[in-house]
């Protein structure tokens, strides 16, 4: 009897263990869509109920019809890959990618609180202290990317989401490039949101630039964050590129000796002269109060997110119809890269589930 009720256990045990290794790859109509959070250049984000759980996720649904060049499906892949090999409590956790007859799927954790974007423009500009909190757990993603060779090129509030209770999440690696090890080389395309774009980006150097973009990225960022706009920005790009590249870095009077020390450190134009690295940036008087160790536990963030659905998001959004199709995009893309047609077979390493408990 004994042994029996031993073996039966066991085999349970077994049956779970099975189960834990290789959760079902979902499908859509596991989901029910409630609301559309946001809009992209390939698609669009909704949020989604699972039928069975009643839990919240975040779709991201990617437009086979929007893909209309060889480098569009591979940051598809990259972000899939990507966000699939990541576990950091300031990224973004991505539970599981399916495909539908019109779109990829990728299925993350909610983040009810909105972009930091939203809460810049409701506030203008942040306190230095909620400016170090937040900048503090954007490190610890960025470090964390870096560590596992990525180099993740596009920082701005937008991507920087608030979890339900306040704590930053970094989303959206379309455009982050695997295979980087170095500060300084490793990457060429020039890529990223303009104001954000590191002169070392712009440089198109035959040697490249790497690692250390995203260093400068987190210094327009604290920028934008403090003083409510990017040091450099205007509609004419040749001009903008030209002032990223030569014009002096002005600091308002308001910003304080720590901060604007940070400032004149991580953009600094030269990349071997930029203060780069999480351990160096822990060191900088900016962080004095920041215990990096706890930040990103800490009971307390700045932004306390609005409870309930969708309040953080853009009520124009929530305005559009879940199901509606995007169109296809209404110009030919403006490159001598041959055009593709792209369908669900065309990524082959697509389907994804999280392991349990990971
Ligand atoms: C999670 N929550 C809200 C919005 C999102 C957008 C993109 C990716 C993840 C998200």
């Amino acid at each position: 009897m004994w042994a029996a009720t031993v073996a039966r256990l066991t085999e349970s045990a077994d049956m779970e263990e099975e189960e834990e290794k290789e959760p079902r790859v979902p499908c859509d109509s596991d989901y029910e869509r409630l609301s559309v959070l946001g809009i992209g250049s390939f698609g669009r984000v909704v949020l989604a109920k699972r039928r069975d759980t009643g839990d919240l996720f975040a779709l991201k649904l990617i437009a086979y019809s929007k893909l209309t060049l060889p480098k569009h499906l591979e940051r598809t892949q990259t972000e899939r890959d990507v966000l699939s090999s990541m576990r950091h409590e300031n990224i973004v956790k991505l539970y599981c990618a399916y495909r539908t007859s019109t779109h990829f799927a990728l299925v993350s954790e909610y983040c009810p609180g909105g972009e930091l974007f939203h809460h810049l423009c409701r506030r203008r500009v942040f306190k230095a202290a909620a400016v170090a909190f937040y900048a503090a757990e954007l490190s610890l993603a960025l470090d964390c990317a870096h560590a596992r060779g990525i180099v993740y090129r596009d920082v701005k509030p937008e991507n920087c989401l608030l979890d339900s209770r306040g704590h930053l999440k970094l989303v959206d690696f379309g455009l982050a490039k695997v295979g980087v090890a170095d500060l300084y080389l490793g990457a060429h395309s020039v890529c990223g949101t303009l104001e954000y774009m590191a002169p070392d980006v712009l440089a198109k150097k035959p040697s490249g630039y790497g690692l250390s973009v995203d260093w400068w990225g987190l210094g327009i960022w604290t920028y934008e964050l403090l003083t409510g706009l990017p040091p450099w920005y205007g509609p004419d790009r040749h001009k903008l590129f030209k002032n990223i590249r030569h014009a002096p870095l002005r600091i308002p009077p308001y910003v304080s000796l720590a901060a604007a020390s940070l400032l004149a450190n991580l953009l600094r134009r030269h990349p071997r002269e930029r203060l780069v690295g999480l351990q160096n940036l822990k060191r900088h008087s900016f962080f004095a109060n920041i215990d990096f160790d706890t930040v990103s536990t800490h009971d307390n963030p700045p932004i306390r997110p609005k409870q309930g659905l969708a309040n953080n998001f853009d009520a124009k959004f929530a305005a559009l119809d879940v199901d509606d199709d995007d169109p296809p995009p209404t110009r030919k893309p403006a490159t001598r890269t041959a055009a593709i047609v792209v369908d669900r077979a065309s990524l082959q390493n697509w389907d994804y589930a999280r392991p349990l408990r990971s």
